[in-house]
């Protein structure tokens, strides 16, 4: 067992037990004309963790554990995209319409893929999620099953919407959640404060945070 130093108190994990989750670090949610930026997002919070991301998928690649890539993303013809979430707010350019990336959030088009620093490895596995948590509509349970996976490493975008459904849809599962706090951002940098804190509070009640630098130090 490898002991970190965390919020509330230090979080303990087997490694071989273990996976990192990298959640949604996608052109759409990172780069100009993407699903973010046409909700009206300032991106400068999400796009300064591309570099502390990236280390942590180093840290887990050097070191032979696991590693999940999550991507938002709906089939071309948008039949798992419920109407609700493609007319919620009012973007200027909506999921399945053509943008600068190709079409908004669309499966296989270029704004849906990985940015290019944090990109997925051979043998790392991903997954395309329609909604926001990564249980939902895909095969996560199975592949997490299968592999005897116990403690999840939570980094992504953004902190208070797909990273923390997900880290709540696994801790409802039984997973026990640790969240990279560099290695996550929001367009607003308020609700990632907020999201820190009540993941923490009430003795962990949805699970426990670090910066890498302490994880790194931890598995040193
Ligand atoms: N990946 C993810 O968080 N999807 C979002 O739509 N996030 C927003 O903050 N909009």
């Amino acid at each position: 067992m490898i002991e970190v130093a965390a919020e509330p108190f230090p979080y303990r994990f087997d490694p071989t037990r273990t996976a990192l989750v990298v959640i949604d670090m996608q052109r759409d949610f990172l780069e100009p004309g993407g699903f973010g930026e046409t909700l009206g997002n300032d991106l400068a919070p999400v796009v300064a963790i591309i570099p502390t991301v990236a280390a942590l998928i180093q840290t887990f690649r050097d070191k032979g554990w696991m590693i999940l890539h999550t991507r938002e993303s709906h089939a071309p013809d948008l039949s798992d995209c419920p109407p609700a979430k493609r007319a919620r707010g009012a973007p200027s350019l909506r999921i399945g319409d053509d943008g600068p990336m190709g079409r908004i959030l669309v499966r296989g088009e270029p704004g849906a893929a990985i940015v290019e620093a944090c990109a997925p490895a051979p043998g790392e596995i991903v997954v395309d999620k329609p909604g926001k948590g990564m249980f939902y509509a895909t095969d996560v349970a199975e592949i997490l099953k299968a592999r005897r996976v116990s403690h999840l490493v939570f980094a992504g975008v953004t902190t208070e919407v797909c990273v923390q459904t997900s880290m709540r849809e696994a801790n409802d599962r039984g997973y026990e959640c640790l969240l990279i706090e560099d290695a996550t951002a929001s367009y607003f940098p308020a609700f990632k404060v907020a999201t820190l804190d009540m993941i923490r509070a009430q003795g962990a009640i949805v699970g426990w945070t670090t910066p890498l630098a302490a994880f790194k130090k931890a598995i040193s």
